[in-house]
């Protein structure tokens, strides 16, 4: 065995408490380990002084929770009586037998000599203050995110920006405005509420300098453009009577240039009473150059109209937290979505949790980190994050066409092998979104692609969001041409309805059966076939059975039992004995 492979260390992820009750015990390994047996029991159970060589622990075999792609993942859930635990793993692989200390590696065989000192795993303790809860609405939703000034426009009037004519433009950059507003979404909420989703995330709605907002200018009003605080309670209200939950932007990593924060700063330097709420590293700014490529200040990216707030600093973190208050307490909005949410400042965010968790304790917090976002999601910041590594996943398999059904599950197994239980629960897993290029452009038009990608993200665990016009297949690449208007004239005409239709029985089964949303997949594919392939299971819940053929190939009856369409809770591309290449079936068994 490869002793190298083997990593356990006491607590985050590989000992943590999944509840008051349950403790969740990990440890991974590589290939070559056959069985892994925990030895676990009370850290005091023969006395307060004891002889660690005599401490006996019950023996609990351990589950191979996960195979990633070079690596196990074993994993036991404890109840221990008195809420603490001492423990060791003894190992077994290619006819050795070893025991994992914290201290290191034993021979199974070995007896330790009576003077020796040795130190099992420890966990001391479940605090329920430290067990991370999450908004338990949030684990069963389907988010639908809306770009304000590209959904609807209702009202024609006088805006501060000129708009274009509302029409799907393939140059509508980031630069131009169609005029979308509050009033345009208010008009729509029966109709995104027919689509089956739970909630409405907003992209900024703030008073702000372009099109897609993520330049502050107020953070006390909101955009005139798209209406007012009292539309904007309106739409929240009329929402929440629809049984939609709503989630806004919020952007306290930097503002926009034209900010009176940032202004004052610009006027005044080192004698402003903002000077020190930015990153400002040398006075005067020369603003003409690239200034933050120069280091005069720090910026979002080397964006030089979105100064960076110290987000260290107390005052800004008190500033900010007021504004989030305000949203909570009085908007009440039911989430909140951080961009760059992982250049904020761990301290601000364990404070605005404990003061926004304060106003609403069933508030969900969602932070936007592309990569692993562990550090962020340890029970005292984020509820969750967008799980863009999930996109990569599924893009990267369908991008790759060597990538084999196997290469695909260890993808998938390692975005669930990240974080706590709690957090894998609301996932806010995505296939695209106003920074991505649009899932049918990734797809090349193909609906058979399309849908069999979505049938994966309403399959797996999480709290899954779609981009507002997935449902009528809208295409689109780059953040020039992602964020086109809708076409409502076509989509009220039924233009999409076939498309739409098959989202929508996607998302309704997804909200029917509990199976889709649990984090227990059996998996069944081979290294030497595209066949994505597994099943989902759920206590006392017959077992729902999802198959996408990502080969070349038909797949006949012959090599696989294949069902009919009609015994499908959905099929695409399945006809009598034959499931076409990216066709896909989903059926209880
Ligand atoms: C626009 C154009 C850009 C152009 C830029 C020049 O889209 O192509 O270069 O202008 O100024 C917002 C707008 C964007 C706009 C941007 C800057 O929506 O359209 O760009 O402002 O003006 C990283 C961050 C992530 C960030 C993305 C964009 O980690 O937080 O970059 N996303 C948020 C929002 C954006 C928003 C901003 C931040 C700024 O969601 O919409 O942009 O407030 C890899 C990396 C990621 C990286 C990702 C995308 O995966 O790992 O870290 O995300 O690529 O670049």
């Amino acid at each position: 065995m490869n002793l190298a492979e083997i990593t356990h260390r006491a607590y985050f992820l590989d000992c943590y408490p999944l509840d008051e009750r349950h403790l969740k015990i990990s440890i991974q390994t590589g290939k070559d380990v056959d069985e892994v047996i925990l030895w676990a029991g009370d850290p005091y159970s023969a006395g307060i002084a004891e002889n660690e060589q005599n401490w006996q622990g019950e023996r609990v075999p351990m589950e191979l929770e996960r195979e990633l792609a070079h690596r196990n993942v074993y994993s036991a859930v404890l109840t221990p009586v008195y809420r603490r635990v001492k423990y060791h793993f003894e190992i077994t692989g290619g006819g050795e037998s070893v025991c994992l200390y914290e201290d290191g590696f034993v021979k199974a065989a070995e007896r330790f000599p009576a003077d020796r000192m040795i130190q099992r795993f420890i966990y001391p303790w479940m605090n329920r203050a430290d067990i991370m809860k999450v908004p338990e609405w949030a684990e069963n939703i389907v988010w639908y995110q809306i770009f304000p000034d590209r959904f609807c426009r209702k009202n024609p009037g006088e805006k501060r920006h000129s708009c274009r004519e509302w029409a799907c433009q393939e140059d509508a950059t980031w630069k131009e405005f169609y005029g979308g507003d509050l009033a345009g979404i208010r008009s729509r909420l029966a109709y995104i509420a027919d689509l089956g989703v739970g909630g409405i995330y907003l992209n900024p709605i703030l008073w702000s300098d372009s099109n897609h907002r993520y330049d502050t200018i107020d953070y006390h009003s909101v955009e005139p453009d798209i209406g007012t605080e009292e539309e904007l309670k309106a739409l929240i209200t009329e929402a929440h009577a629809l049984g939609l939950r709503v989630m806004i932007d919020a952007v306290f990593n930097h503002c926009g240039a034209k900010c009176a924060l940032w202004q004052d700063v610009l006027e005044k330097g080192p004698q402003s009473d903002y000077y020190h709420w930015f990153c400002v590293n040398r006075w005067p700014i020369d603003e003409r150059t690239h200034a933050t490529k120069r280091g005069d200040y720090f910026s979002f990216a080397f964006v030089d109209n979105m100064p960076k707030f110290d987000t260290s600093e107390p005052d800004v973190m008190e500033y900010l937290t007021g504004i989030a208050k305000h949203w909570v307490c009085d908007w009440k909005v039911d989430g909140i979505r951080f961009d760059v949410g992982n250049e904020i400042s761990h301290a601000f965010l364990k404070h605005l949790r404990l003061e926004l968790k304060k106003c609403n304790p069933k508030l969900f917090l969602l932070g936007e980190i592309w990569h692993d976002s562990f550090p962020w999601l340890l029970g005292d910041e984020y509820d969750s994050t967008m799980n863009y590594p999930f996109l990569a996943c599924v893009n990267n398999f369908w991008a790759d066409a060597v990538q084999s059904g196997m290469d695909f599950m260890h993808g998938i197994n390692q975005c669930y092998s990240m974080y706590y239980e709690q957090v894998n629960r609301v996932l806010f897993n995505l296939l695209d979104s106003h920074d991505t290029d649009r899932l049918m452009e990734r797809c090349h038009g193909n609906a058979d692609t399309f849908l069999a990608q979505l049938a994966i993200l309403f399959t797996m665990q999480g709290a899954p969001g779609i981009y507002y016009g997935t449902e009528i297949g809208m295409d689109g690449g780059g953040t020039k041409a992602n964020r086109k208007c809708m076409p409502w004239e076509e989509i009220d005409a039924g233009s999409f309805a076939e498309l739409t239709g098959q989202v929508k029985r996607l998302i309704a089964m997804r909200r029917q059966y509990p199976q889709t949303r649990s984090g227990n997949v059996m998996w069944d594919v081979r290294e030497d076939s595209r066949l994505l392939h597994y099943y989902k299971k759920k206590e006392g819940q017959k077992t729902l059975e999802v198959c996408i053929n990502a080969g070349e190939e038909p797949v006949r009856t012959g090599e696989r039992g294949l069902p009919e369409p009609e015994d499908c809770l959905f099929a695409n591309g399945l006809e009598h004995g034959s499931l076409r290449p990216q066709g896909v079936f989903i059926r209880l068994v």
